[in-house]
């Protein structure tokens, strides 16, 4: 029986080998690890909790809210606000930011979640995810006092401290980088802890396989078009082999395949919505998405440039995600290249 390391002792490894990982921060990951234990209790309740369904209203983005991204948005701000960690926390289901009320000390950090990712799959029983992203406030001179504000989280993503997601599926797994390596949990349900299953998650260069939402052919730019239609054109076509395809409509199962066993994920803009980027949101979940792919040696692109380096200008800013084997990414940012480039 090989030892098993928990996610406290991860986390004081990692700071033995690549120094502090300062008390704040260990503190916030301990607690955000411990809410998505709570957030997968709810979710595999199911239907005997009364957490299915709508909740009938309507987030920021428009969308219907399902029960549980209410419970798991409620979630994170409870278990967050007292610890003295965070400043302020930005969710995918708030308007605005949510500031740390006086009651509690405020700390360095600033938090941006989706509590519940892909909630389309909640009620058909598929995978779904909460994903997190960490920033430091950017005036953390303690003897300044400023009031923290919404202009604090508008930081690139190579800004970030830390990012993860956990996937509520056959089993539940945290995925977690403090910008050395990735490394995965999964949740030992008798004991209810985080057990260390994979400390060094990489990512291969080439795949096979593709992830893209194939209904909106019609409406991707030519770059994107071209690259799916070589996919498809197989061992017979320009790219001499066979591809498979996968979209489960839930970008932590998608992601979570992708650092398991390689992979390429897009949702490109597409000309439904011209003057929009993308649909998904990139500060609580392209970039740490981006974060985490990067760190296990992958690419990510909005299809012409690193995501990571993106200057956020508000909050639930959305652009375009190409994400995964790193030779797949730049093949498809260089088709996008090739197409900007006048003949
Ligand atoms: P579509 C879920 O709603 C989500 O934001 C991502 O998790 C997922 O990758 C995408 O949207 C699915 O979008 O248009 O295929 O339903």
């Amino acid at each position: 029986m090989t030892k098993r390391v928990s996610l406290t002792q991860y986390l004081v490894e990692q700071q033995r080998e690549h120094g502090q990982i300062p008390a704040q921060l260990r503190l916030l990951i301990e607690v955000v690890a411990r809410a998505c234990k709570r957030i997968a209790i709810s979710v595999n309740k199911g239907a005997l909790g009364e957490v299915l369904g709508s909740a009938g209203s309507e987030n920021v983005q428009g969308e219907v809210q399902k029960k549980l991204d209410i419970i798991s948005n409620e979630v994170l701000i409870e278990a967050n606000e007292w610890g003295g960690h965070l400043a302020a926390m930005a969710s995918e289901e708030m308007d605005s930011i949510h500031v740390v009320p006086n009651r509690y000390p405020q700390g360095e950090y600033l938090l941006m979640f989706d509590p519940l990712d892909g909630s389309s799959n909640i009620d058909v029983n598929v995978s779904i995810g909460t994903i997190f992203s960490v920033l430091k406030k950017p005036n953390d001179d303690p003897n300044v006092i400023e009031p923290v504000s919404e202009a604090d989280f508008l930081q690139p993503g190579h800004q970030q401290a830390a990012a993860g997601y956990c996937v509520y599926g056959p089993q539940t797994t945290l995925v977690l980088t403090v910008g050395h390596g990735v490394a995965m949990f999964t949740l030992d349900r008798e004991q209810g802890s985080w057990v260390l299953t994979t400390d060094k998650v990489e990512i291969p260069a080439d795949t096979k396989e593709f992830a893209i939402n194939m209904s909106n052919m019609r409406h991707w730019a030519p770059p994107v078009s071209r690259y799916i239609s070589e996919c498809l054109a197989g061992k017979e076509g320009v790219r001499g082999k066979d591809f498979n395809m996968r979209w489960v409509a839930s970008m932590v199962a998608d992601v979570h395949r992708i650092m398991t066993r390689g992979g390429i994920f897009m949702y490109p803009w597409d000309k439904r919505e011209p003057t929009k980027p993308g649909k998904l949101r990139l500060m609580y979940e392209a970039n740490p998405m981006a974060f985490l792919i990067e760190q296990a040696g992958g690419m990510a692109t909005n299809g012409t440039e690193r995501i990571m380096d993106l200057p956020p200008t508000k909050l639930h800013e959305r652009v375009s995600v190409i994400l995964g084997s790193k030779n797949e990414v730049q093949r498809v940012t260089d088709y996008h290249k090739e197409a900007a480039t006048p003949a």
